[in-house]
């Protein structure tokens, strides 16, 4: 059977399922489809093992414990649908407000995310959620400067002769982009990896600048510098293509390398290398990925990067440019899958979804509105990837809380839930994919019945929906009704369900002769919308909130990037996976260890103000001195002491876009004596 991977990565693979007696044996890449290539990660492959997995859930629960204890007694779905019903009836009656849907991408599905559900919330007029946990900076800077989630197609990277991998580690992250890079590589481009972390990504490059964490901008204003000093510029591109011209350099023309260079970290000659080799080299092209936009100049950074191409036209080339996400460039119909339109002119208010320890935890205010009544989390966990957990995770224990999760296996949200409903996986759904790296759309049918007593999250939706009254036509619609709506009038649905993809026609270079899809058809380099509201309206370096040398009792900066083997916190309760991951790890530069008596393998406890959490200490090059890198995103069930790494992160906000700042925290960290603990069993 067809399908795609769902998970919140670039690649979004085409999937094929051997299916015998009902029974699904295999998932493998589809050959045909050109961006996945027949290969599929590590993670991916062992997909059955997930779907069968022991511990899946496998009927509707009710809690019996108190909050967070994960003691549930079975249920049946008609008695759970009722009781919910029931509950959201009374709270929706004083205010639907006092409702808010929590969800993000443990599907990428724009039917079984925000399909059904987004229907349902609208007709209810529950708090709107703001969904910027992972790329609200960023795709914010980009579409300030290059007027959407646009730019290169992947597929060109292969030809490029230089290629910037910046705040990515494509091994990990972005695997199908890595293989790409190889060809190109192998046809003698050079790769220049820019990461605090010594990552295998970087391991794999020509060059790594290993800078300080949230100071791409001053790399970025210091790398135009260079540009302009030496010439390196194409006038025709910059007068043609671009606006704000002269007042950028003005503004890069104060970033001198050895400026730079203080901020950065990094020697000033290799910041003049790279300036160089940028400027002199063609086609060039940037994979700019999310991960340099967790700190507080996360937009701004996006903004100064994303200038860069620009600069010297690198967008003449179809093989040079610039590529953050890619998922602007696909259209579908949104309007007919979410129906705001049953909102029927209600303006509820918007939760931000990074600062929802703090949200849960507010009383009611003008200012505010209702305290949250009732949260209803899908395809989300976020008592373990949200920042300042403790808070988090203090929010969920309320008692007057209603929680209801939507989830194939009892993670650390799920034993806060009053109730918990077993969902259906890729494997057992219809849904339709568009990706954030490359431009394809692609279909997913299910290829097996549903596993025990598993519902769609589009069908719990519909039952709730007729449960409360809403008799709109659009809550009968199939979930194939929504696939073909979602695309329709876009995409062939036949050839969709023929070869399970299909590809939009854009142009090889989309941005060779400008067109850019910002107000004025430029690229930005200043923003007049920025500058009307009352921000910069030039990109700037910004300093983290949490600069390394502003505290004495929290000298090193912490960074927590994804372990190559989990999906943010989905797969660590896969025995396979977490055997190659081991268990949770700090990595340490030499130095920093040395100073602290800390030896591979010792626990440390890692803290600040926020809170504490243990975990194995690596003496490790992959770390730079000042800066330790905690590998998320554990489950805190699974972890040494029943925390993890956003323990320590803060609900601070980016710049720009309302983002987290989850790699914009400051730490000490310390030898334990006493013996860890062993990971509790799931
Ligand atoms: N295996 C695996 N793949 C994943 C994920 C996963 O958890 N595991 N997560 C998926 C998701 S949700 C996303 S959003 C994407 C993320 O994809 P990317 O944005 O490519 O993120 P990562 O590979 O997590 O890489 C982030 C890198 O940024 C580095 N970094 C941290 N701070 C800074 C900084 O200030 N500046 C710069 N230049 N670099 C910095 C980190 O060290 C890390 O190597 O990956 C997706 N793919
Ligand atoms: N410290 C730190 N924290 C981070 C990050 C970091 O780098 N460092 N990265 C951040 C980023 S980039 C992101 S995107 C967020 C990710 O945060 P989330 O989107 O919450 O991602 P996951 O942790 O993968 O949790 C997704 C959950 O959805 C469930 N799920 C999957 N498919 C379905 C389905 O079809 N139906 C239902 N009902 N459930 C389903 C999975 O079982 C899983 O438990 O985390 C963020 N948190
Ligand atoms: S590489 Fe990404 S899209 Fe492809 S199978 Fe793995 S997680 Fe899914
Ligand atoms: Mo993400």
């Amino acid at each position: 059977m067809l399908g795609a991977c769902p998970h919140d990565c670039p690649d979004t693979c085409a999937l094929i399922t051997t299916v015998r007696d009902g029974v699904a044996l295999k998932v493998q890449g589809n050959p045909a489809h050109r961006p996945t290539d027949g290969v599929l990660c590590t993670k991916v492959s062992r997909y059955t093992e997930r779907t069968y997995h022991p511990e899946r859930l496998m009927h509707p629960m009710r809690r019996v414990g108190p909050k967070g204890s994960g003691r549930f007694e079975p249920v049946g779905w008609d008695q759970a649908l009722d009781d919910i019903a029931h509950r959201l009836k009374a709270i929706a009656a004083r205010d639907p407000q006092a409702v808010l849907p929590y969800s993000y991408a443990g599907t990428m599905g724009l039917v079984q995310g925000e399909g059904m559900a987004a229907r349902f919330f609208h007709r209810l007029g529950a708090s709107l959620l703001d969904r910027t946990i992972c790329a609200a900076a960023g795709a914010e800077g980009l579409t300030q400067t290059l007027g959407g989630k646009v730019g290169m197609k992947v597929e060109f990277f292969a030809e490029s002769k230089l290629i910037l991998i910046w705040g990515s580690n494509s091994i990990a992250s972005n695997l199908h982009f890595w293989r790409l890079a190889q060809q190109a590589k192998r046809d003698g481009a050079r790769l220049v990896c820019i990461d605090p972390r010594r990552t295998e990504t970087a391991e794999k490059c020509h060059e790594h600048v290993q800078l300080r964490p949230g100071t791409d901008a001053a790399l970025a204003l210091a790398l135009m510098h260079e540009l302009i000093v030496n010439d390196w510029l194409d006038h025709d591109y910059l007068a043609r293509h671009t606006l704000g011209w002269e007042a950028l350099r003005e503004r890069a023309l104060r970033w001198a390398p050895e400026r730079a260079a203080q901020v950065c970290g990094v020697p000033a000659a290799q910041i003049r290398a790279l300036a160089r080799a940028w400027g002199t080299t063609r086609p060039a092209a940037i994979r700019l990925n999310y991960g340099m936009q967790r700190v507080r100049g996360g937009g701004n950074a996006a903004r100064a990067i994303a200038c860069l191409p620009a600069l010297t036209g690198a967008w003449r080339h179809r093989a040079g440019g610039l590529l953050l996400s890619s998922s602007g460039m696909v259209r579908f119909n949104r309007a007919a899958l979410q129906r705001a339109d049953l909102l029927a002119g209600r303006q509820p208010r918007t939760i931000n979804m990074s600062t929802i320890g703090d949200d849960l935890l507010r009383p009611s205010s003008p200012a505010f509105g209702p305290r949250v009544e009732a949260v209803i989390v899908y395809n989300s966990n976020p008592v373990a990837v949200a920042p300042e957990s403790g808070k988090v995770v203090r929010g969920f224990a309320r008692e007057d809380l209603f929680t209801v999760v939507l989830e194939h296996f009892r993670t650390d949200t799920a034993d806060y839930a009053d109730y918990l409903l077993p969902a259906t996986t890729q494997l057992e759904h219809w849904d339709l994919h568009l990706s954030y790296g490359h431009t394809d759309v692609l279909l997913n049918r299910p290829a097996i019945a549903p596993v025990g007593q598993s519902r769609t999250n589009t069908e719990v939706f519909r039952q709730l929906a007729r449960r409360m009254g809403f008799t709109e036509d659009c809550f009968a619609d199939s979930d194939e009704d929504l696939c073909r709506l979602a695309v329709d009038g876009h995409f062939d649905f036949e050839l969709l369900l023929a070869q399970g993809f299909a590809t939009q026609a854009i142009p090889d270079a989309p941005f060779a002769e400008g067109g850019f899809p910002t107000p004025s058809g430029r690229c930005e380099f200043f923003s007049e919308r920025l500058a009307r509201a009352g921000l910069d309206g030039l990109p700037d370096h910004l300093p983290n909130h949490e600069t390394a040398g502003s505290s004495t009792r929290y000298p090193l900066a912490m960074i927590s990037p994804p372990a190559r083997n989990f999906l943010n916190s989905t797969f660590v309760n896969l025995q396979s996976l977490r055997d190659i991951e081991r268990e949770p790890l700090l990595e340490i530069h030499a130095q920093d260890a040395a100073a602290r008596g800390i030896a591979t393998g010792d626990v440390v406890r890692v803290f600040n103000d926020r809170g504490e959490y243990r975990c194995k200490a690596e003496v490790s090059t992959r770390a730079r001195p000042g800066v330790v890198n905690g590998l998320g995103i554990w489950w805190r069930k699974l972890g040494l002491q029943g925390t993890n790494v956003n323990e320590l992160t803060s609900q601070k906000l980016t710049d720009l876009g309302r983002g987290p700042v989850f790699y914009d925290c400051l730490v000490e960290v310390q030898a334990v004596a006493a013996p860890a603990t062993a990971p509790a069993a799931a």
